[in-house]
């Protein structure tokens, strides 16, 4: 029986991943979350079938014990949040760079045959032309975005240097079930779920006519496993995105025409390390890796509302 080791499987996307792993029953899946931003309820109704190692990755020792022989690592582990990243460093230094390094090193040498690496669209930073193409150089403008950066070069130089087949998919601005809106550092669209509900209006940093490239996280797991398939892949970056673009003042028009009301948002100050715009080239992703996003922007956003108004 083939393992599936999924670092960051009790988070929003982990968790996601988690279940379409079991929903394929070609292998064990393990997990390892140490409950920073990962839930236990997350997992609930799978939870039987799951091995869930409460170890933080920063833990080199705990970690390659579950690793080792597994067939593939999903390596999505990790401070996912822009804004935390500027306000507390450190734990964020430590897990995205330090507890990746011990993933990449824990599957080099428990022999995994593959590792997939949630890599962030936020390595591009600015760019003066869109769609953003993998080819672009880097130009990170938080720790955050550093930090993935960095995490795609150590799968470059694992891939040549220790001979893991380790592939990095540059997920952007991921939504849906499961994302935990109770944080200060929750993705937007999860706080715009619950004030769209709670009919209050939402806090918008900026004008609002920032873009993002908002990807449906069932689209995002498809991927994953493709690219965990994918032959040739070793040491190469993907864009993980659905190749839109669309602005908050825009997503949170669509949420209310769900919704029938007119709640004008508030507008704050602009966010330290945020970008403008972003929105993926998935011309290699869809090339190389068989990527074909299902969910069009009103789908995943309707049944992200409802999944929301149903766990109220
Ligand atoms: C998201 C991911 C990050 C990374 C990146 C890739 C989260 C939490 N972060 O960063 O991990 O993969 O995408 O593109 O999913 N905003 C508001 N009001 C709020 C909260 C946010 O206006 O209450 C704005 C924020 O200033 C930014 C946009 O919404 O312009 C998106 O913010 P975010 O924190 O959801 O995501 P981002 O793009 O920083």
């Amino acid at each position: 029986m083939k393992k599936y080791v999924v670092t960051g499987g009790a988070g929003f996307i982990g968790s996601a991943l988690v279940r379409a792993l079991l929903a394929r029953k070609d292998g064990a899946v393990e997990v390892i979350d140490n409950l920073l931003t990962g839930k236990k309820s997350n997992l609930a109704e799978v939870a039987s079938r799951v091995v869930l190692h409460e170890i933080d990755i920063r833990d080199y020792t705990a970690i390659a014990g579950v690793i080792a022989g597994a067939d593939t690592v999903f390596h999505l582990a990790a401070i996912p949040s822009v804004p935390r990243s500027i306000t507390d460093p450190v734990p964020s230094h430590e897990v995205n760079i330090d507890g990746t390094f011990n993933v990449l090193r824990a599957s080099a040498e428990g022999k995994a045959r593959k590792l997939v690496y949630a890599a962030s669209s936020a390595a591009y930073g600015d760019t003066d032309v869109l769609p953003k193409v993998e080819t672009m150089p880097p130009n990170p403008k938080s720790p955050y975005a550093a930090q993935k950066l960095l995490g795609e070069y150590y799968c470059g130089v694992f891939s040549s240097c220790f001979g893991l087949d380790a592939t990095s998919l540059r997920f952007f601005n991921v939504y849906g079930p499961r994302q935990d809106p109770d944080s200060p550092y929750s993705g937007v669209l999860s706080l715009f779920m619950r004030c769209l509900l709670e009919r209050r209006p939402p806090t918008i940093h900026g004008d609002g006519e920032q873009t993002r490239d908002f990807t449906y996280v069932e689209d995002v797991v498809s991927l994953v496993i493709q690219a965990s398939r994918a032959p040739g892949t070793a040491g190469k970056v993907y864009n993980a995105g659905n190749g839109g673009r669309y602005s908050l003042n825009r997503i949170w028009s669509i949420l209310q025409g769900f919704e029938g009301v007119n709640i004008p948002p508030l507008y704050g100050p602009s966010r330290a390390g945020d970008v403008r715009d972003s929105q993926a080239d998935t011309t290699t992703a869809v090339r190389e890796l068989g990527h074909a996003p299902a969910f069009t922007i009103e789908d995943g956003l309707r049944r992200t509302l409802e999944w929301y108004r149903a766990a109220n």
